[in-house]
C-alpha cells in the first residue's frame, strides 16, 4: 500500500513537470519594426525559419533575403503578387513593392516547408 502510493506520487510529479516546463514557445511575438532601417532591410531565411518572422516594413523600402540554409525557399506574402523563390546560399535583391501591396498585415511563408516555416508581415506605407 505504501509502495503503491509513492509510485503515483512520481508519476504526478512526473506529468506535472512535462506539463509546467514550456518555458521556449516557438510563437514569434516579438514583432520588430524595420521602417527606421532606412532604404532597405533584411531578412534572413536560417533553419527553416525567417529571421525576423513578424515585422512592420514598408512598402517604400527594397528587401534584400539571404538564405543561408542549402534549401530552397520562397518570400511569400499570402494574397499579394509577392512571391519569390530564392535558391540555398543565395541572396536577392527585391524591389520597393508600393502599388504592388496595400497597407495591412499578411500572412508570410516558405510555400516548401509551410506550416512550419511562417511569419507576420505588416505593410505601412
Ligand atoms: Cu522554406
Amino acid at each position: 500500500m505504501r509502495r503503491l502510493a509513492l509510485v503515483l506520487g512520481l508519476a504526478l510529479a512526473v506529468t506535472a513537470a512535462a506539463c509546467g516546463g514550456d518555458g521556449g514557445g516557438s510563437a514569434a511575438e516579438d514583432c520588430v519594426d524595420l521602417t527606421t532601417e532606412g532604404d532597405s532591410f533584411t531578412v534572413r531565411l536560417v533553419d527553416n525559419e525567417f529571421v525576423p518572422s513578424c515585422f512592420t516594413a514598408s512598402a517604400a523600402q527594397s528587401l534584400t533575403l539571404v538564405n543561408e540554409d542549402p534549401a530552397l525557399h520562397s518570400f511569400t506574402l499570402e494574397d499579394t503578387p509577392i512571391d519569390v523563390d530564392i535558391s540555398g546560399d543565395e541572396t536577392l535583391d527585391l524591389d520597393p513593392i508600393t502599388g504592388q501591396v496595400d497597407p495591412g498585415t499578411y500572412r508570410l511563408i516558405c510555400k516548401y516547408h509551410q506550416p512550419g516555416m511562417t511569419g507576420e508581415v505588416t505593410i505601412v506605407e
